[in-house]
């Protein structure tokens, strides 16, 4: 006995994940298979781009593009099996307190349910509660967008800003991005979310207090990044419209804290809830997205969430083989543990998603950035790979190079619609031709033999070379929409959640940001005090703050030395 407080949601049927049977299955069959290549897959089986894909309501998934067999699949799905991945999703859809370390159901599937289903957190049915705050977002959001809804001063709204940080910006700046077509084009939609002054100045140097509102999302409302923000918008508003009661006009807030809300002046009418089974990055289809609906209408944003619950139904429901999400997060086990990559692109070839990969940087890397299993015991293989990416084929003039070349495997997962939204001259079918063409010479590459046959001269023959198998995913819908969008966002939480579960981690909480923010408010009055401050650091610290007071106030300098 360790003596170790567990908390009893940590319980799983095994000690460690390298000690169950099909992990050493894995281990075995990756010693005997894993150097097969791609090429020879292909060839042994004409049928397998056929086979290896799963589709979910026109979401298509094609993953024969990966580094495995169907012995390599059935021993990933047993693996999903051993580790309780079926009690586990099922825990969660029934408000189980899965969020172990802080204690909390994790539910935002819950933000998605129809009308008339029933779940119960706590011995309260939620399903009510989201549809009254949807109602209350539909109805505000109704009153902006026709103009009803007025300033301080009697003119309509025409930029909305939201202020927000993490999981309160990430979401409705990367949905406002991908929705961008279906939007109020009449209207500005901004996104102020970092403490550098610049962000505050860029957002809104031309926009007009008179005309703008400024939508607060922090669901602890104490937020230091957030509350700077907001306090700043708070003075620049009043700077023109001289009267306090004007905040009520000109700020809403989207939050779990009332008190918070009413003590910065905010009317708790014009509050939008939600609830702590929300987490900050599972929260985009929540009252946090609100300057999504405002932008695209409550209908569209309705939409998005039948997006969103279509894929929850298909990961609840649908039998491992077929699941798109189990299949990613099984397949992203496959190459993180076993095929030893460590990071892993997200490229979508459709320019709306630009933000998309930066919004899959926090679902995944936060959730999944875990040393330690639920009973706090050190994890005994790698976690959370990096993921990172670029809208296609701009990536393809940066990075692609080392993807294709360089000496680490980097999975891919390519994303693409058959329809554009901008229907511009050849542009669709040749973007679409680079993903196609770029999975496939991942998959393939280019042999010396082949490269021989074209007369290259000797010596150049071994830079040309593509060794090729390398693993990608490519998913295809019809057309992004709001629905397709919500289907996305929800297959890529579920994956997450899948990879969790494998390694049996906290993907809920991030403890590990804490850390820096208390150091920071110990080091704020260190910078700001007139006096010279006893520094109390190690001496990189200690010589860093000694050096920003010195040049904080010195005139700049320009390179030849004359003050600027
Ligand atoms: C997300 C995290 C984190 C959070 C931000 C903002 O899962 O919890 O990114 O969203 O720290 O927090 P507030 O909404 O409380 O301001």
């Amino acid at each position: 006995m360790s003596g170790k407080t567990v908390s009893p949601e940590s319980r799983r049927p095994v000690a460690t994940l390298t000690t169950l049977p099909a992990w050493k299955a894995l281990v075995e069959h990756h010693r005997q298979a894993g150097s097969l290549h791609l090429r020879q897959i292909f060839d042994d089986d004409p049928q397998r781009g056929e086979r290896l894909v799963a589709e979910a309501d026109g979401l298509y998934l094609d993953y024969s593009k990966n580094r495995v067999t169907d012995d390599t699949m059935r021993l990933l799905l047993q693996l999903a099996k051993d580790c309780g991945l079926a009690e586990r999703i099922e825990a969660m859809f029934s408000g189980k307190k899965i969020n172990a370390s802080e204690q909390r159901a994790v539910l935002h599937v819950a933000l998605n349910a129809p009308e008339n289903e029933h779940i119960i957190v706590d011995g309260v049915d939620v399903v009510p509660e989201v549809h009254a705050v949807l109602d209350h977002m539909s109805r505000f959001s109704d009153e902006v967008r026709s103009g009803r809804w007025r300033g301080h001063t009697g003119k309509a709204i025409r930029n909305v800003v939201n202020i927000g940080i993490g999981g309160s910006d990430l979401g409705p700046v990367m949905a406002y991005e991908a929705l961008r077509h279906y939007s109020r084009r009449d209207m500005n939609f901004r996104f102020l979310s970092n403490i550098d002054g610049t962000d505050f100045e860029e957002v809104t140097r031309d926009l007009d207090p008179e005309e703008t509102l400024f939508i607060i999302v922090s669901k602890t409302f104490t937020t230091l990044e957030t509350l700077t923000n907001a306090h700043t918008a708070r003075d620049w508003s009043l700077k023109k419209l001289k009267d306090e009661t004007a905040v009520q006009k000109h700020f809403v807030a989207v939050s779990t804290n009332g008190e918070g809300v009413a003590k910065f002046g905010i009317d708790t009418a014009n509050m939008f809830g939600f609830w702590d089974w929300v987490g900050g990055r599972y929260s985009m289809d929540s009252a946090v997205g609100l300057s999504t609906m405002i932008a695209i209408g409550p209908d569209n944003f309705r939409a998005m969430l039948a997006g969103f619950h279509a894929m929850d139904e298909h990961f609840h429901s649908t039998p491992f083989a077929g699941n798109l999400p189990v299949l990613m997060g099984l397949l992203s086990i496959w190459n993180n543990n076993f095929l030893g990559a460590n990071t892993a692109a997200v490229l979508p070839y459709e320019h709306y998603l630009k933000r998309f990969p930066a919004y899959l940087q926090q679902l995944a890397m936060e959730s999944n950035g875990k040393h330690v299993t639920l009973d706090g015991s050190p994890v005994d293989v790698s976690t959370g790979p990096v993921y990172w990416g670029e809208p296609g084929t701009n990536g393809q003039h940066s990075f692609y190079q080392l993807i294709h070349q360089g000496t680490q495997i980097v999975p891919c997962d390519f994303i693409g619609f058959c329809q554009p939204l901008n229907d511009v001259g050849r542009h669709h079918d040749l973007l679409l031709a680079n993903l196609f063409a770029q999975a496939e010479a991942l998959a393939f590459g280019k042999t010396e033999q082949q490269i021989r046959a074209e007369g290259s001269e000797d010596w150049l023959v071994p830079h040309l070379v593509c060794e090729g198998n390398r693993p990608t995913n490519t998913l295809l819908a019809q057309k992004l929409t709001p629905f397709t969008l919500g289907q996305l966002v929800a297959l890529y939480e579920h994956s997450v959640f899948t990879q969790g579960v494998i390694w049996n981690i906290d993907s809920f909480d991030q403890w590990g940001v804490e850390l820096g923010k208390v150091l920071a408010q110990r080091i704020v009055p260190e910078l700001e005090n007139k006096e010279e401050p006893e520094l109390g650091h190690d001496s990189s610290t200690n010589a860093l703050i000694r050096r920003y007071r010195q040049l904080r106030t010195k005139p700049a300098q320009n390179q030849a030395g004359q003050a600027r």
